[in-house]
């Protein structure tokens, strides 16, 4: 404020107005016909199921298991299954299936939005408000869609507030984020892993903290109120398919978010760095190939699937069709019942441990940051 320093000191008011932190959603929207494709109920459960379904597979028992493969939902093919977690996730190609399926995806997304943009590197914090004021406020701003949210707290759960204050923090950028963003495009270090062991890899470190350092709390719709655990996982009811539930950790409504687009296109890229470091160190041991309709790889020395799972789509009995649309009530329905069985064995271990605060999906597997304790 510009004004005499002879002035006298009580005449310094000002009003403060707290207000929602301005989502990508509203300053960088994506394209409403992709938005439309993205919210539909058969895509965000068909979202939703993929990833549950190969995330609890290795924990699920043969009676589950058999009730999925009778949805044609078991994670890849029948009694060949690739669950995305437990011992065997680096050899079972499951992170093939992880950057196939996210490839095929966005292929559709950028046919409904073909400026779909994407980041070249990932995008840095906040400057420091005692040395670039300006910076600082455009950054809260929020005007390029791709700040940081702020963290939350979790009244009933100190684990989960820690760890979000942890993972949203500039140091873990630097210690934890950008370390990733170097090593996913060293040529020495990607042309020593298979494409599966890459995806999984990638899956399971930086994609699940991408998710969770650009997410806002959830808000019931109904009413605004924070739910700080995510809403419940099988929780149908009509307000949370709405267009503005685009909580990133959770992949009922991660993928409706435009940052989602920016982080998988990232990812996506790194594909290709891989691709380059196979030809640099062994040149035409990875052979490239178009797999349904997407450009791919074929099987070999560092390639091990040939069918990379895309739900019932790929691997189904005739049951639900694909996410890109006409689907009907029926596949709907069948989704519903489906992740119903996948999140059972969930619902079971919560009764008996009693008091486990629920929590979105991609915080369920926290690990503390490196650097902080
Ligand atoms: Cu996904």
């Amino acid at each position: 404020i510009d004004r005499p320093l002879s002035s006298v000191e009580p005449d310094n008011h000002f009003v403060a107005t707290k207000r929602a932190f301005p989502e990508a959603h509203q300053t960088a929207p994506l394209a409403p016909a992709l938005v439309a494709w993205l919210v539909s109920p058969e895509h965000r459960l068909f979202h939703q199921l993929w990833h549950a379904t190969r995330d609890k597979w290795h924990r699920l028992d043969e009676h589950k298991r058999d009730g999925l493969r009778g949805a044609g939902w078991q994670p890849g093919p029948r009694d060949g299954e690739r669950a995305a977690r437990g011992r065997r996730k680096h050899l079972n190609g499951s992170g093939e299936d992880f950057f196939f399926m996210h490839r095929h995806m966005l292929a559709h997304a950028r046919r409904l939005q073909p400026d779909l943009p994407d980041w070249t590197r990932l995008p840095l914090p906040s400057p420091l408000l005692e040395y670039d004021r300006l910076g600082f406020i455009r950054y809260q701003e929020n005007h390029d869609g791709n700040s940081v949210p702020p963290a939350w707290v979790a009244a009933d759960d100190d684990e989960l507030s820690q760890w979000l204050h942890g993972i949203k923090a500039a140091e873990t950028f630097f210690s934890n984020f950008q370390v990733w963003e170097s090593q996913y495009q060293d040529p020495d270090y990607l042309s020593q892993l298979t494409l599966g062991q890459f995806g999984s890899e990638v899956e399971l470190n930086i994609h699940d903290w991408l998710h969770m350092r650009w997410a806002t709390v959830t808000r019931d719709p109904a009413n605004g109120m924070p739910v700080t655990g995510d809403r419940n996982q099988t929780d149908y009811a009509p307000r949370w398919f709405g267009q503005d539930n685009d909580f990133l950790g959770d992949p009922f409504s991660s993928h409706v978010n435009p940052v989602f687009w920016r982080f998988h296109g990232w990812l996506d890229d790194r594909i290709e760095d891989w691709y380059r470091a196979h030809e640099r160190a062994h040149p035409g041991e990875v052979q490239r190939r178009e797999v349904n309709g997407v450009p791919w790889f074929a099987p070999g020395r560092w390639v091990q699937v040939g069918d990379p799972w895309l739900g019932p789509l790929t691997h189904g009995c005739g049951g639900i069709a694909d996410a890109g649309g006409g689907a009907g009530e029926m596949e709907v329905e069948a989704m519903k019942l489906a992740l119903r069985i996948a999140f059972s064995g969930e619902e079971d271990a919560a009764d008996l441990l009693r008091r486990t605060p629920r929590r979105p999906w991609y915080a369920r597997h926290m690990r503390m940051p490196k650097g902080q304790s």
